[in-house]
């Protein structure tokens, strides 16, 4: 079995470590996908006669009476008899919205993918026109009526165009090709040829089109497994064109670069198109197109002059082609196994309006609890509730400030989730407890396999409900093989399922139906495994005629299946408690729409450097994704890192969204405090970096839960017109703080170089050396000892901290906080700090504080500074907070009161000019130090001058001045 071969693997040391390719397919072993690329080969070969046989019936143009929307039907001249319906809108923030799907066929294919992404049917434009012509439709809008979208009829071709350029062209390459659903026995090619001129013409064109063989319609070979394919064939392929944008981003989940290199074309830098079929790819590639455990199939095209992106709404595996026939252009071509035809253009035309109109139709991530920001410890496994105990108390005596600690599959008896080993684990309430006493949790994964014996209320629950997925007859329940022996697997799409689902999480009594009330309100929860991922399956996972609940193939619904058990387990840990508090889920298999859900992590990286810095691009791909809580395994979960690899990998976790150390079962024990000197404290220096920076995550996390944008930003979503940012992916700037970060991912380093995008001054975070970038960009060398990570504060900005070590988050809630004031070369600066309880859904009712820090001169040409606190919320009453608008915002609510004795305990100014003659709050000098230095000002490089205001003794909820006279 998979399981043990791997755990016998698992011993080998990373270098020897290698995905097994064969497990999985290449587009060429894909009959879809083969058939996709066939065409577009073919399109190449016949260049400007290829003519795409699809075209709108201009007579059947029906707009809807006041809204931008209209329907119309649309031909292949290769199947005149088979009728497709287009359905184009536009909504009210100008996304464009193009469905198409076969009418009256044999057979309806599955339209459901958008439901379960969208977080609500999106409002249609009122305002804007469709104006039907001889050759198009086509509707002009945006606030300088430069945005045009254009439906052309023959060929059918939909054009989106910004100042007269096109950004967005589907079809414009002749590559949409919606195979229609068939009788077996009536195939298309089987049809009688010669009878008439007019049929023989058809069936050649359908060759010259379609490639002259019935590739694998109605069943499928790979390796061992067959896949009956009881609907024939039925894959969707369309090219999407960004005439005017040179890169590409997004698609997750792939270990690839972020802006995303060629797969066809001269000089393609891989061969395979990236696949999106969730997967559990074991020992997965640091660089390759391959499938990985989740898929979001959004991308963001992006040139200097605008971005735009497409949310292409498919849920069935899906091949992305990616050339540029020029530096400044790109094609992509889209082949999804079956679906309708559901795109999403975004107009864009800045990243950030992209992330607004993305997370308005999926809906923007979350804010976490605060304490699910900390540091996560996790290993497969630690074996009992008194080794639970002893890591903690380890912790506590090392110093080393932790938040939640994980139990993996081996809690449960028999690997049957929610059942604990009582022999290891014979007081799990009483061992939470006692992890919960300073405020720290624990999660415990829960795997969606079922183990099928008689003797598991869950197995048996689920099946007397006929709630579980069945085998492709739709009669007999799914059996597969997975950490549980032989398993069945509860099919989500079954509305039954899903009170059923939340009531196992209640923690009292449920009458005679089971429940955890072995378990806490604060045991949180871990979903791993859900691709699904199945030993003895095809490709490890779930055959695709495998079916769901309303008739519909597993094909249809793989890559969003992992998402459903992700969203039923939040909502079941969320309404655990009356009222509820905010649920944390971890999910390994995630679509479109996850981020609403809780956080990700990147699976079963290795302990290596590559996987290191793949582990960042990934990162920073989902967070282009819009699901920002996103982090990696910190060590690696193959193999024994050293301390050096130890201490960088913890380095990069703490600059992650999500930041969790985790281990395979056969790796040697890590937790930090394991490690010798200098490590050891270079790590718990580490941590606690994190903990101090915890009010910057927190308060990026409400901007993303608002704004959609992400909280790790690279370079082209930070500075969107500086071409030489485009294809960095190796550092990235935290939230609208001003942190830039680069980890170090390479062994031995002393030094690094970080691009510094702009005319600017940043500050080094630990030395305060200066450096300067310049208008077209500059690459400085930052300093980068084991013990430093290279981080620079952009002058212009505050970073509000608290830096008393502390064993755990919820102990710092009332601790005091440092400002960092960064001067920008104009002597000017601005930050911002949200909070609130951290936990329940309070702050929706006004209960938090959003303060904004203000660094500015006096008068225009004074030299005397004021540092301002002010309340953002009442500068900002329309914004909304995680959702809710701010009108009920009062700044005297119950948490800002009790938040009132919080002061503010230091204030450092990098970059002031001078020696101040003064430093006032109303008439009273406060206390100072300078330290001369560079000015922020001055041209000059070298260590900036540090003035310390020491503790002015002000309240981080109120409104204060102080005022620094030069
Ligand atoms: O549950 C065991 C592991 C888990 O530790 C890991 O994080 C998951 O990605 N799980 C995969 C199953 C098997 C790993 C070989």
């Amino acid at each position: 079995m998979r399981a043990f071969c791997s755990l016998l693997l698992l011993a080998a040391v990373p270098a020897v470590l290698a995905v097994k390719t064969q497990d999985f397919k290449t587009c060429s072993q894909s009959a879809f996908c083969r058939r996709g690329r066939g065409l577009s080969a073919r399109a190449q070969e016949a260049s400007s006669s290829w003519v795409s046989p699809y075209s709108v019936d201009a007579s059947t143009i029906s707009i809807a009476p006041n809204l931008a929307s209209f329907t119309a039907a649309v031909k292949s001249s290769l199947y005149p008899d088979i009728k497709f319906g287009l359905d184009v809108r536009i909504h009210d923030d100008g996304v464009v919205r193009v469905r198409m799907d076969e009418v009256d066929g044999l057979r309806k294919r599955y339209d459901g993918a958008a439901s379960w992404a969208l977080v609500a049917e999106p409002e249609l434009s009122s305002k804007i026109r469709w104006s039907v012509g001889k050759a198009d439709v086509r509707a002009k809008y945006g606030d300088k009526k430069d945005v045009e979208v254009v439906v052309a009829f023959n060929p059918l071709r939909v054009t989106l165009l910004q100042g007269g350029k096109e950004q967005v062209v589907l079809n414009g390459k002749g590559l949409l090709h919606m195979e229609h659903f068939r009788a077996k026995e009536n195939s298309p090619k089987e049809e009688p040829a010669g009878e008439s001129e007019q049929v023989v013409m058809q069936v050649n064109n359908r060759a010259w089109f379609e490639g002259d063989s019935e590739d694998e319609y109605w069943e499928e070979k790979f390796g061992s497994w067959t896949d009956s394919k009881p609907k024939g064939p039925e894959s969707l392929s369309l090219d999407i064109s960004f005439p005017n944008h040179g890169h590409v981003y997004g698609i997750p989940q792939h270990a690839t670069r972020l802006s995303l290199p060629t797969t066809t074309g001269e000089n393609a830098y891989y061969s395979e198109p990236y696949r999106l079929y969730n997967a559990d790819v074991f020992e997965y590639l640091a660089d390759s197109p391959m499938s990985l455990y989740g898929s979001i199939p959004v991308m963001h095209a992006h040139s200097a002059g605008s971005t735009v992106a497409i949310f292409n709404a498919v849920g069935s595996e899906t091949w992305i082609d990616v050339a540029h026939p020029s530096p400044k252009s790109t094609e992509t071509h889209w082949i999804s196994e079956s679906g309708i035809l559901d795109v999403f253009i975004m107009p864009g035309p800045t990243p950030a309006d992209i992330f607004a109109q993305y997370t308005r139709l999926t809906g923007t991530p979350a804010l976490p609890a605060h304490w699910a920001l900390g540091y996560h410890q996790c290993r497969w496994n630690y074996i009992s509730s008194n080794d639970v105990r002893d890591v903690q108390k380890r912790f506590d005596m090392e110093d080393m400030p932790v938040d939640v600690f994980w139990l993996d599959i081996e809690y449960a008896e028999e690997h049957k989730y929610f059942i604990w080993d009582k022999k290891n684990f014979p007081d799990p309430v009483d061992m939470m407890h006692d992890v919960e006493d300073i405020g720290r949790k624990m999660v415990v994964i829960i795997d969606p396999h079922l183990k099928r014996t008689d003797n598991y209320p869950v197995y048996q629950e689920a099946n007397e409900r006929g709630l579980l997925v069945k085998s492709a007859d739709g009669e007999k329940d799914y059996e597969g093989w997975c950490w549980s022996g032989s398993s069945a697997w509860i099919d989500f799409f079954n509305p039954n399922s899903w009170d059923w689902w939340k009531t196992l999480f209640k923690t009292l009594p449920q009458g005679d139906r089971w429940s955890w009330t072995d378990s806490t309100i604060d045991t949180y929860i871990w979903n791993d495994m859900n691709e699904p991922s199945v030993f003895n399956g095809p490709e490890i996972s779930m055959p695709r005629d495998n079916v769901h609940h309303g008739g519909w193939e597993h094909r249809d619904i793989h890559n969003i299946n992992g998402m459903l058990l992700h969203n039923l387990t939040s909502q079941a840990v969320m309404t655990r408690t009356d009222p509820p508090r905010r649920p944390f889920v971890l999910t390994r298999s995630f679509y479109a729409g996850s981020q609403r859900f809780g956080a990700m992590w990147t699976g079963d990286n290795l302990g290596t450097w590559e996987h290191m810095a793949a582990g960042v691009r990934m990162v920073l791909a989902n967070n282009i994704g819009g699901f920002s809580f996103a982090g990696s395994d910190v060590g690696g979960f193959f193999g024994n890192p050293d301390s050096e690899m130890l201490v960088r990998w913890y380095q990069v976790g703490i600059f992650s969204p999500f930041f969790r150390a985790h281990a395979h079962i056969d790796t040697k024990r890590r937790e930090p405090y394991l490690l010798d000197e200098p490590y050891k404290s270079i790590i718990r220096n580490v941590l606690r970096m994190r903990y101090s920076m915890l009010p910057v995550w927190y308060t990026a996390f409400r901007e993303t839960s608002v704004t959609g944008l992400p909280v790790l930003r690279p370079h082209y979503v930070a500075f969107p017109h500086d071409e030489a940012g485009f294809a960095i992916d190796d550092q990235f700037f935290v939230g609208s703080s001003g942190l830039l970060v680069k980890p170090i991912v390479e062994k031995g380093a002393t030094h690094t170089t970080v691009y510094l995008p702009e005319d600017q001054v940043y500050y080094d975070y630990f030395t305060h050396d200066v450096h300067r970038g310049a208008s077209k960009g500059k690459s400085v060398t930052i300093q980068a000892d084991l013990h430093k990570t290279p981080l620079l504060i952009r002058g212009g900005s505050i970073v509000p901290t608290r830096e008393r070590p502390r064993r755990s988050s919820p102990l710092m809630k009332y601790d005091p906080f440092t400002l960092r004031i960064a001067l920008s070369n104009q002597d000017v600066a601005h930050g911002e700090l949200y909070l609130d309880d951290g936990e329940t859904y309070s702050h929706r009712d006004g209960h938090f504080v959003w303060r904004e820090f203000i660094a500015e001169k006096t008068e225009k040409k004074s030299k005397a500074v004021r540092i301002s606190s002010r309340n953002l919320a009442a500068q900002k009453p329309g914004e909304a907070v995680d959702g809710v608008a701010l009108t009920k915002y009062d700044g005297s609510n119950d948490f800002a009161k009790s938040m009132a004795d919080v002061r503010v305990e230091r204030v450092v100014i990098f970059g002031a000019a001078t020696k101040p003659a003064s430093v006032k709050m109303g008439d009273s000098e406060l206390q100072w130090e300078y330290t001369q230095g560079v000015a922020a000002s001055d041209k000059r490089e070298g260590m900036a001058s540090v003035l310390v205001i020491k503790d002015p003794g002000v309240s981080i909820t109120s409104d204060w001045e102080i005022v620094v006279q030069a």
